[in-house]
């Protein structure tokens, strides 16, 4: 392994390490933030940007159980979506598949009036609790940065 590429490790642990000291929680070589505010959909995905992060994007069941523990009883934004095309829900990460774990509560998404966003933590069922709002509620947030990544 060439020196560069251990310096290009120490880097992203050091990196991953910086934001379990700002209180970020570890969980499968991604970091996590639940904000204390509550802002619309656009405002915490901007927030988490702001943060050198993105919505969560949930790709597991393992994760969605993390996400469980994390939220405390709240219902956040993650970064799913519905806003460029009616009923076709879309990763903020466009490289995650459209079609992977979903986790809707029952009679969710249903655009009730006109939700294109989505939320984790809706209702009393752990395992079903993903529900589409509007995209201009106030809720609170998780921020997902994956420390695996090159830095950018
Ligand atoms: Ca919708
Ligand atoms: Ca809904």
């Amino acid at each position: 392994m060439s020196e560069d590429i251990y310096t290009s490790m120490n880097v992203h642990c050091r990196y991953g390490y910086a934001y379990i000291d700002m209180g970020w929680m570890y969980f499968n070589s991604s970091v996590y933030y639940i904000s204390t505010e509550r802002k619309s959909w656009s405002e915490s995905r901007q927030n988490c940007r702001e943060r050198g992060a993105d919505l969560l994007i949930i790709s597991s069941r393992e994760e969605q159980d993390f996400i469980e523990t994390l939220r405390k009883g709240q219902t956040a934004w993650i970064g799913l979506t519905d806003g460029d095309e009616e009923g076709v829900w879309k990763w903020v990460d466009v490289d995650t598949l459209i079609f992977s774990f979903r986790f809707w509560k029952l009679g969710e998404p249903n655009s009730y009036g006109d939700e294109d966003c989505a939320v984790t933590g809706y209702g009393s069922g752990p395992e079903k609790s993903w529900a589409d709002f509007p995209c201009s509620y106030k809720c609170v947030w998780i921020c997902e940065r994956r420390i695996s990544d090159p830095a950018d």
